[in-house]
């Protein structure tokens, strides 16, 4: 929004949502919330989301060929299965005794053997490998193509049809000349790393055979064993699981290549970049799992004869609206394509139309990565795709219907071909057969066929305009605009490129709504919760299963929801909360032997809550309060007594009581302390990171004070009061640091990316500046030797910890390290996704939130407006901000300073405000606005 526009708005709620609409009617949103680039996407980073909470498709927006790329959120591997491990109660005594002695190795090694959750069953590697191996290599040559070796990213990435999610047996080969030089002197065959297992053959001999995805492949050659033309190299490469083949080395630019034994690549030949392939088996064993990963379901592929070559090209995401476009001309003809996912239709909507009569012809087809798909002509408008997951128990059925206005339409088994037409709408629909993590009983089938049925009859027009006013009906809750001059004429790549010149506020007023914009599309209620890529997934393996890491990466995912206008979008999460404690109370009978509920860092659509992986990170006790702490604050904004009642209570009240259980007294101090565990992925197994203590403070704080409101369980209450105050408190080491663990070991040098004993200054709240400065400062300490580099989400907890800490320089400077390009690390990519690297979601929501945490902050009592307001927004005005206790504030301020200030009460009740050294204190009515001068004089 443009400053003369902000200053005719003059903060006016009113005014400010009359303007949203006018774009409305428009169907644009004027610029200010758009993503626009002059170029398709070739890479899935630079693609853009559309999603309604249950689809999500990434559209690259290419001309002669587009590709959709699209998930269906309850596509996963897997199946309903034993995640505990029978027995593991028996040894939580020994772990937590041998850690107390300080022998962190053995217990690890315990845990390891007999601590962590099942993994599913493993298939016979080597019956496999002597299977393939016996096979041999195809004499006909026809069955060899050719592609181009290294692929960093595994075969998988090779864009060709077969690699993709192929785990299985390759065999490569290629020939090579000698010069006279390299003749009589040991070599060195270098192939980089090799994913996972290779048998290479030189001119028929083996000469070597290595298993491991992470070792180097240098095999020495003997002097003399090559010849000077047409050397053969022939590889057998097994892969297992995830990446495959030869992926080179991190450093891109090194080849495969042949040298002088002692020298390096630059010393020798580079082998040739071209091999021929022959896949052997697509079929490897299983791989054991302990959770499952998100699935990409398939991409909708459209190809355009003719369009080629076009002017005037742009794409743009209009998140005002929820609706991508991509236009361009073609022979003076303009095509327009719009898409979007419909909430209320269920459905993935493409739209292509021309400003000349009958000038759309499109051939649509589908193509899933799954081995075990299939496409069928449905009808003479519709083209269906069945899929199943390997070895798991999940089908997806989808449906693809065009609905032409003029033209011809033919179906095949593949493909569905308009000729000739004014214009084409095409739905999508997805579904699997996935009900809950206990059941898969659903019929996609029925699914599909009925979200495509209710759509009958219904007009292009109609269908986007419910879409249109259902997104608004979440998205227009909360606008935030900082003046100037908006940089909106340059594409977004180039904007996150110079955002760090401080000359584009408007680009960090887009950040927060695009956060806003990915939470309404990937959380709606009754959907599955934002995973570790929202709904957004290209991968058959995804990085970290694209799950949900509940150390701090799915809480993050939430943390603009109450504070920017979401709370029904926390629904998901709730929901997932109550089937972790249906299955974390096994997981509390059979792993600790005690009452209570308990998940441990990760989950996932089955809800495992089993310790998995390494015991050093995989044996976490926080993360049912800090799921707990979501219920709390959703009713600290809304102070909806009934859903705490109802809702949060019985959860809170059944972690508190694996907590009251398992708490154990340290003999050195004798406080309680949490055993075993681990500060988030740092450190190892432990008894007593302050991280845990922070966190079962804050749940049994919680408990405490919503039995006294609810007025129940008095007597527990005061027991749970009693525990809480023996819980090991923070302390400050001798670095000035608060300390991350009992022992005052941290180390100032430590750049690691959790913050975990941070936790009471945020997203917590037990330590602020009001209740103890000194603990604050020893914060700002530990922050300090962080540091400020990070993966993206890393670098949004600290956007959020250094907002909280009241320094808006340092909030600025870490907000422009976040929105720069990810090619450094942590991130932002051209389509304003969150880098780790790779993709993460976390950081686009918790940069969000922290963009709003340097604006208002109602953690203490009362409410701090402005409190770290950045250098870099000199103007501004947000409307929509929710403050705890049930509050909606309107602010605007000038050169630095408020000028307005409206606060709705929803509930009624007392108001504390403050800003700079004002502050204002006044009972509320339920439902009544309060206007407040600069200096908090009411108006
Ligand atoms: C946590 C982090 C990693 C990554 C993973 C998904 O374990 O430590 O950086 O974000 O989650």
């Amino acid at each position: 929004m443009g400053l003369q526009l902000l200053k005719r708005l003059q903060g006016s709620r009113w005014l400010i949502i009359m303007a949203v609409c006018g774009a409305c009617a428009g169907g644009s949103s004027g610029g200010a919330l758009e993503l626009w680039y002059d170029r398709p996407a070739v890479e899935w980073n630079e693609a853009l989301p559309i999603g309604n909470g249950r689809l999500g498709a990434m559209v690259f927006g290419g001309t002669a060929h587009e590709r959709i790329q699209f998930n269906e959120e309850t596509l996963w591997t897997g199946e309903p299965r034993e995640y505990n491990r029978p027995g593991a109660a028996t040894v939580v005594g020994q772990l937590r005794q041998l850690l107390a002695e300080g022998r962190q190795a053995e217990a690890e090694r315990l845990a390891g053997e007999r601590f962590m959750g099942l993994r599913s069953p493993a298939g016979d590697r080597n019956a496999w490998r002597s299977k393939v191996l016996a096979a041999g290599t195809p004499d006909n040559d026809d069955f060899w193509q050719v592609m181009e070796l290294p692929t960093h990213g595994g075969w998988e990435v090779a864009g060709i049809p077969g690699l993709e999610g192929l785990d299985g047996a390759v065999w490569f080969r290629t020939a090579f000349d000698v010069p006279d030089s390299l003749l009589e002197q040991p070599l060195v065959l270098d192939l980089g790393k090799i994913r996972d297992e290779d048998f290479t053959y030189l001119n028929g001999r083996l000469i070597g055979n290595t298993d491991g995805a992470g070792k180097d492949r240098r095999y020495l050659v003997p002097a003399g064993s090559l010849k000077a033309s047409n050397n053969q190299l022939t590889v057998l490469v097994l892969n297992y699981y995830d990446k495959g083949g030869f992926v080179g080395y991190k450093d891109t630019t090194v080849p495969l290549a042949l040298y002088p034994a002692g020298k390096s690549h630059e010393a020798g030949l580079p082998l040739p970049e071209r091999w021929h392939y022959f896949v052997q088996n697509d079929d490897a064993p299983a791989e054991p799992r302990y959770q499952a990963d998100y699935q990409p379901f398939a991409d909708l592929l459209l190809q355009l004869p003719g369009h080629d070559s076009v002017a005037s090209y742009r794409r743009m995401l209009d998140i005002a609206n929820a609706v991508a476009t991509t236009s361009y001309m073609v022979n003076g003809v303009t095509f327009t394509r719009e898409y979007f996912a419909s909430y209320p239709a269920n459905v993935l909507v493409a739209h292509i139309r021309a400003d000349q009569r009958g000038a759309v012809s499109v051939r649509a087809s589908l193509r899933s990565p799954h081995k075990n798909s299939r496409m069928r002509r449905v009808d003479g408008r519709t083209l269906g795709l069945t899929l199943q997951v390997k070895r798991g128990a999940l089908r997806g059925e989808s449906l693809l219907r065009v609905v032409p206005r003029g033209g011809d339409v033919s179906v095949t088994d593949t493909s569905i071909t308009v000729a000739g037409a004014d214009e084409v709408t095409l739905y999508l629909a997805a579904a699997t057969n996935f009900k809950r993590y206990d059941d898969t009983s659903g019929r996609p089938d029925e699914a599909v066929n009925h979200t495509l049925a209710a759509l009958e009859g219904q007009p292009y027009h109609r269908v986007k305009q419910d879409h249109i006013a259902d997104y608004r009906s979440f998205f227009d809750t909360f606008s935030i605009g900082f003046g100037g001059d908006t940089l909106n004429h340059l594409p977004t790549d180039q904007r996150i490129a110079r955002f760090a010149d401080g000359k584009d506020p408007q680009l960090l007023a887009l950040y927060a709504q695009y956060g806003r914009y990915l939470l309404i599309s990937s959380s709606r209620p009754g959907t599955q919760p934002a995973n570790l890529q929202g709904l957004w997934n290209g991968l058959m393996t995804p990085p970290w299963g694209s799950k949900y890491t509940t150390n701090i990466n799915l809480e993050m995912n939430y943390w603009p929801a109450e504070v920017m206008g979401l709370s029904a979008l926390h629904e998901p999460l709730f929901d997932m909360v109550d089937e972790l404690r249906e299955r974390g109370r096994e997981t509390a009978r059979i792993h600790y032997g005690t009452p209570g509920w308990v998940v441990h860092h990760n989950t996932d659509l089955w809800r495992g809550t089993a310790p998995i992986n390494h015991p050093n990170h995989g044996i976490w006790l926080g993360a049912p309060a800090w799921l707990c702490h979501h219920l709390w604050e959703h009713y600290l904004f809304t102070l909806d007594e009934d859903f705490l009642r109802d809702r949060a209570y019985p959860v809170m009240k059944e972690a508190a009581l694996f907590y009251q259980h398992n708490l154990q007294e340290d003999t050195e101090t004798g406080y309680l302390i949490s055993s075993p565990s681990n500060s988030p992925e740092h450190g190892g197994l432990v008894a007593g990171p302050a991280m845990d203590h922070q966190l079962i403070r804050a749940l049994f704080g919680y408990v405490v004070a919503a039995s006294a409101r609810l007025g129940i369980d008095e007597d527990w209450a005061a027991d749970i009061r009693a525990l809480a105050a023996r819980i090991a408190p923070d302390r400050i080491g001798r670095f000035g640091q608060l300390q991350e663990w009992l022992d005052d070991v941290d180390d100032p040098e430590n750049k690691h990316r959790h913050m975990s004993h941070l936790w009471a200054v945020h997203p917590g709240a037990g330590i602020n500046g009001a209740n103890d400065p000194a603990l604050m400062e020893a914060a700002r300490i530990s922050l300090n030797h962080r540091g400020d580099e990070g993966t993206g989400w890393s670098l949004a907890w600290k956007i959020n910890l250094w907002a909280r800490l009241l320094d808006a320089s340092r909030t600025e400077k870490l907000l422009k390290m976040l929105i720069s390009p990810a090619a450094r690390g942590g991130g932002s990519y051209p389509n304003l996704l969150d880098a780790h690297p790779p993709f993460q979601i976390d950081g686009n929501f918790g940069g969000a939130a922290g963009i709003v945490e340097a604006l208002l902050q109602s953690h203490t009592e009362g409410i701090d407006v402005l409190p770290a307001l950045l250098p870099m927004l000199p103007f501004g005005q947000v409307s929509g901000i929710r403050a705890r206790g049930g509050f909606v504030i309107d602010l605007k301020w000038e050169k630095h300073r408020l000028t307005e200030l409206r606060v709705l009460s929803i509930k009624g009740g007392p108001l504390r405000i403050r800003y700079s050294a004002y502050l204002a204190e006044l009972a509320t009515e339920p439902g009544s606005s309060y206007r407040f001068d600069s200096k908090l004089q009411r108006l």
